[in-house]
């Protein structure tokens, strides 16, 4: 399906729920905020729910305020637009608000996408949804705003990582010149985003770069962020997103490997990135997880080191 099919799919409804998923990230908040306004000019009536929080760090993006973590009485939507969420769990607990028989619009760029909507505009080759909401604008011949042009960026910066990543396309550029004539400014969102960590997310950065290791062949980089790390340094988990970076950016990395111990239970969250040889999508969906092709993640059960060995065999056979 394309964006026509949900043009069509939005200017049949009136009343919509909008979401995304659990700790959301630039382009989920981001790409909900463009994509209310839009309703908002369409003349549409919208909630605005997700699960968790947003971070503070991007409070910044007007409309983030309207975000609500629970459903007002007497709101009764007529369908629900699901974004940058390969399937309904990774909504969380908006899901229980949402029945059998709710029309789903489901606007996603993620490889792993199940289809689960009525309406499925799925496209893997976009960086972002931000880019995905941008064309959604010009379906609808609307104009788009400082506010909405600020979310939109903001959303396709944080999924390119800074237009960096292969995802970054010759239309992706091309959309960001145009948000930058609006009045975005790149430096003062780049600030906004990659510039406030706190020093406590710092020195939880230099614990985890100590445990960095490589395969003998230098392939394969992998660090730990535990439990332990984050209460000595008393770091927010919002500040271990980035630490995965220094991993993937050793000269001759194929596979970077982060795991993270965060609930109280035995569960362990791995994330993948990749330099664009290996699809660790595939790697990730070996454990139950998914994601894009070179930026993916898992949750496994077990004991640490069965864990890591687990997850490296699987990462080694990748290379093969
Ligand atoms: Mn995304």
């Amino acid at each position: 399906m394309s964006v026509r099919t949900v043009k069509q799919a939005i200017k049949k409804f009136n009343k919509f729920l909008i979401t995304s998923h659990i700790n959301p990230e630039g382009d989920a908040i981001g790409s909900q905020v463009a994509m209310a306004c839009l309703l908002r000019k369409l003349g549409k009536e919208f909630v605005m729910l997700d699960d968790s929080p947003v971070p503070n760090l991007l409070r910044f993006m007007k409309g983030t305020e309207d975000i609500s973590k629970e459903m007002p009485h007497n709101f009764n939507f007529q369908a629900v637009i699901i974004l940058d969420s390969p399937d309904m769990a990774r909504i969380g607990r908006v899901s229980e608000y949402i029945k059998k028989d709710s029309v789903i619009i489901n606007v996603d760029h993620h490889i792993s996408n199940v289809n689960f909507g009525k309406f499925n505009w799925v496209e893997p080759d976009f960086s972002s949804v931000g880019e995905m909401i941008y064309d959604l604008f010009k379906a609808f011949k609307m104009k788009i705003d400082l506010d909405e042009a600020i979310a939109l960026y903001a959303a396709i910066m944080t999924d390119t990582g800074s237009f960096r990543y292969s995802n970054t396309s010759s239309k992706t550029h091309c959309i960001a010149a145009e948000l930058i004539d609006i009045g975005v400014k790149p430096y003062e969102m780049h600030s906004r985003i990659y510039e406030t960590s706190s020093i406590q997310d710092t020195n939880l950065l230099g614990e985890s770069l100590q445990t960095m290791k490589l395969t003998e062949d230098g392939k394969i980089a992998w660090l730990w962020v535990t439990k332990d790390m984050l209460k000595e340094t008393k770091a927010s988990l919002e500040g271990t997103e980035g630490i995965i970076n220094f991993a993937r950016s050793i000269d001759g990395v194929e596979i970077a490997v982060l795991f993270r111990e965060t609930g109280t239970d035995e569960r362990v969250k791995v994330s993948f990135r990749s330099k664009g040889k290996v699809d660790v999508n595939k790697l990730a969906a070996g454990f139950g997880g998914g994601g894009h092709p070179t930026a993916s993640g898992c949750s496994v059960f077990g004991k640490f080191e069965d864990v890591e060995k687990k997850v490296l065999d699987a990462a080694k056979q990748m290379l093969k």
